[in-house]
C-alpha cells in the first residue's frame, strides 16, 4: 500500500485517495496546493516529458501547446454514461450503466494505470471558496497536463482543503489517461455517490472533472435534490451609462458563440449609447432564489476553455486580449516563431508551421480526398484565466452572484426559429427551451451540421432524466417573485444560399438592448403564435446597413415551418413517455391551436 502525508485529517478524503491508489498503483501521490511555486515546477516537468510545449516567452508569456491523441479531440458522448441504481432516473437522455457493472468494467481499466506515474491530488472548488453556492471537488488524476488546466478552470489549493474541514462533502473525482485508447475509454457519473470515474481520454471535456462532469451533470442532479439550477448558460452584466447593470443568463449548444456573447463589445453604431459588457462566465450558472424572489447567478468557474477556430480580434477582440499570457493551447498550429494560429485567426495564414498532429503544414495542403489540410483542429481550444479578460466581472468573487433579469435560449438554425422571440411565461419559457433544436458543430462527435433537439442545451449535461429535470425547471418557476424572462434567439438564420442574414457578434447587443427594453416593459411587442417578437422599429439598427426587409425577413414566423417542427417535438416528447410534466403537452396543445387559428 503506498504511504503518503496528508495535509488534511479529512478521514473520508484520506481513506478514498488510499483506495483508489490501491487500484491505481501510482508511485507517488502528490498534493496540489495551488501556489504558484509548484505550478512552475509542474511546468518544467511537462515540458521535459513533452507533455506541454513553452510559446515565445516575450510575446505569449506563461503560454504553453499540448497535443491530444487524433481520437481524443472532443467529448465522446457515446462514453459517457449516467450510472444511476434505476435506469429511468438516467431516462431516455443518458446513456446508462447500473453502477455496479459500471464500477466493474472501470475498474478494469484503471488496475495498475498509474504504475511509474505520480498521482495528483487536486482539491477544488466550483465557485467563490466558501460561497455558499458554491461546491468542493477532488479529482485524482495522473496527468499533469489536467492539473495546469484545473489550475486555470478552476480555484485550487490549500484554502479549498482548510474549508472542506474534516468532514465537508465533496464530489470524488478520479481520472486516468491510463494509456488512452478509445476502446478503454469511460467517462462514468455516479450521482448517487457524489462520484465521477473518467479514463482513457486526455480531451478537456472528458478529464476537467469539474467542469462539464461536476458541474453540470452532478451539480445537475444535486440542484434538483437542493432546489437549485445548474445550468449551461453564459452570464454577462449589461452596464448602462448611468452605471445600472442588468444580467442576462443564456443557454447555447456548444461552439455556437456562446464565449463571444459573454464578452461582446457594443457595435459601433450602438457605441454613443454608452454601454458596457461584464463577463460573469461564459459555459457553466448555477442559479437560486433568493430571500428577494430573484434568481441569483454564479460562475462556478475560474477559467474559458474556449474554442479556438474563429476567434480574433473581430469575432472577440477581449477574449484575443485575455490569451496572450498564461494559456494553455491545444491542438492549435504552431508557427516558427512559437506563437499559434488556427483556422479564423487574424492575419494571413503563416507560410509554414506544424499542424495539430505535429506534421509540417502549409496552406493549401490537400489530403487523399482533396479536403483541405487544417492547421488546427476545428475543436481545438484554449484555457485561460478569466481574470486576464479586460471585460471580466468586478462581481466573480461576490459569494452571492447576480441577480438575473433574462435568460436566453440560443440554438443554430439556418431556417424556422426568428431572430429573437419571447416566451408568454414561465411555463411557455420552459417549453419553448425543452423543445430547442440546433445544428451539431465540431465540438461534439457527430455529423457537423445535423439538426438535433437538445433541450437549454443540456442534453449531453444533463445527469438525470429530463422529464424531471422539465419538471425542475417549472418548480422553480412557481418559487420566484421575480422569474426572469424567458427567450430564444438565433444569430444563424440564413437565406437560401445559406448566407447568414444577420451579422452576429457585437451586433447581438441590438438584440440583448430589446430583451432588456422588453424586462423593463419599455417596449410592446407583436404577439405571434410562437410568443412575442420585436416591432421592427424597436430594435436599434443605428450603423448597420442591411439589406431593405432582411430584420423582417429574420423576424419572419413560417406557420408551415412550425406546424413540420410540431410533428418532431411530438416524438421527441413522446420517449419521455409518461414522465413528461403534463404542462409540457399543455403548451404543445396551445401552440398547435395557436398556428391554426391565429
Ligand atoms: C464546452 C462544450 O467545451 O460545451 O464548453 O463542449
Ligand atoms: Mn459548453
Amino acid at each position: 500500500m503506498i504511504s503518503f502525508e496528508s495535509p488534511t485529517n479529512h478521514k473520508k478524503l484520506n481513506d478514498w485517495i488510499k483506495q483508489m491508489a490501491a487500484l491505481c498503483q501510482p508511485d507517488k501521490i502528490a498534493w496540489i496546493d495551488g501556489s504558484e511555486h509548484q505550478k512552475l515546477i509542474l511546468e518544467k516537468e511537462a515540458l521535459v516529458s513533452g507533455e506541454i510545449i513553452q510559446l515565445n516567452p516575450e510575446k505569449l508569456p506563461g503560454c504553453f501547446l499540448h497535443r491530444s491523441r487524433p481520437d481524443d479531440v472532443a467529448r465522446t458522448e457515446h462514453l459517457t454514461f449516467i450510472c444511476t441504481r434505476k435506469k429511468c432516473d438516467a431516462g431516455p437522455n443518458n446513456n446508462w450503466m447500473s453502477p455496479k457493472n459500471a464500477y466493474a468494467k472501470a475498474r478494469k481499466y484503471f488496475k495498475g494505470a498509474m504504475q511509474g506515474r505520480i498521482m495528483y491530488v487536486i482539491p477544488f472548488s466550483m465557485g467563490p471558496v466558501g460561497s455558499p453556492f458554491s461546491k468542493i471537488g477532488v479529482e485524482l488524476t495522473d496527468s499533469i497536463y489536467v492539473v495546469l488546466n484545473m489550475l486555470i478552470m478552476t480555484r485550487v489549493g490549500s484554502d479549498v482543503l482548510k474549508q472542506l474541514g474534516p468532514e465537508g462533502e465533496f464530489t470524488r473525482c478520479l481520472h486516468s489517461k491510463s494509456d488512452l485508447d478509445i476502446n478503454k475509454r469511460l467517462i462514468l457519473h455516479f450521482p448517487e455517490d457524489n462520484t465521477i470515474w473518467s479514463v482513457g481520454s486526455g480531451y478537456g471535456g472528458n478529464v476537467l472533472l469539474g467542469k462539464k462532469c461536476m458541474s453540470l451533470r452532478i451539480a445537475g442532479y444535486l440542484g434538483r435534490k437542493e432546489g437549485w439550477l445548474a445550468e449551461h448558460m453564459l452570464i454577462m452584466g449589461i452596464e448602462e451609462p448611468n452605471g445600472h447593470i442588468e444580467y442576462i443568463a443564456g443557454a447555447f449548444p456548444s461552439a455556437c458563440g456562446k464565449t463571444n456573447m459573454a464578452m461582446l463589445i457594443p457595435p459601433q453604431g450602438l457605441q454613443k449609447k454608452g454601454y458596457r459588457v461584464w463577463t460573469v462566465g461564459d459555459d457553466i450558472s448555477w442559479m437560486r432564489i433568493d430571500s428577494d424572489g430573484w434568481l441569483w447567478a454564479i460562475n462556478p468557474e475560474a477559467g474559458f476553455f474556449g474554442v479556438a477556430p474563429g476567434t480574433n480580434s473581430k469575432s472577440n477582440s477581449n477574449m484575443v486580449k485575455t490569451i496572450q499570457k498564461n494559456t494553455i493551447y491545444t491542438n492549435v498550429l504552431l508557427k516558427p516563431d512559437k506563437t499559434v494560429w488556427w483556422e479564423g485567426a487574424d492575419g494571413e495564414a503563416p507560410q509554414q508551421g506544424i499542424d495539430w498532429q505535429g506534421r509540417l503544414w502549409k496552406p493549401g495542403m490537400k489530403d487523399e480526398q482533396g479536403n483541405a489540410i487544417k492547421g488546427a483542429h476545428p475543436n481545438s481550444r484554449f484555457t485561460t484565466p478569466i481574470a486576464n479578460c479586460p471585460s471580466a466581472s468586478f462581481r466573480l468573487e461576490q459569494h452571492h452572484g447576480v441577480p438575473v433579469s433574462a435568460i436566453i435560449f440560443g440554438a443554430r438554425r439556418a431556417h424556422l426559429a426568428p431572430l429573437v422571440y419571447e416566451s408568454f411565461n414561465w411555463q411557455h419559457g420552459v417549453f419553448v427551451a425543452a423543445t430547442m433544436a440546433s445544428e451539431l458543430t465540431a465540438a461534439q462527435v457527430g455529423k457537423v451540421g445535423q439538426v438535433r433537439r437538445d433541450p437549454m442545451a443540456m442534453l449531453p449535461f444533463c445527469g438525470y432524466n429530463m422529464a424531471d429535470y422539465f419538471r425542475h425547471w417549472l418548480r422553480m418557476g412557481k418559487g420566484m417573485m421575480h422569474p426572469p424572462r424567458i427567450f430564444h434567439v438565433n444569430w444563424f438564420r440564413a437565406d437560401d444560399k445559406g448566407n447568414f442574414l444577420w451579422p452576429g457578434y457585437g451586433e447581438n447587443l441590438r438584440v440583448l438592448e430589446w430583451i432588456l427594453d422588453r424586462c423593463n416593459n419599455k417596449v410592446e411587442a407583436i404577439k405571434t403564435p410562437i410568443g412575442f417578437v420585436p416591432n421592427p422599429l424597436d430594435v436599434d439598427m443605428t450603423g448597420l446597413s442591411m439589406q431593405d426587409g432582411a430584420l423582417e425577413k429574420l423576424l419572419e414566423i413560417d406557420r408551415k415551418a412550425w406546424v413540420e417542427e410540431l410533428k418532431s417535438i411530438k416524438e421527441f416528447f413522446k420517449q419521455f413517455g409518461k414522465a413528461l410534466p403534463k404542462e409540457l403537452w399543455q403548451e404543445y396543445e396551445s401552440l398547435q391551436e395557436r398556428l391554426k387559428s391565429q
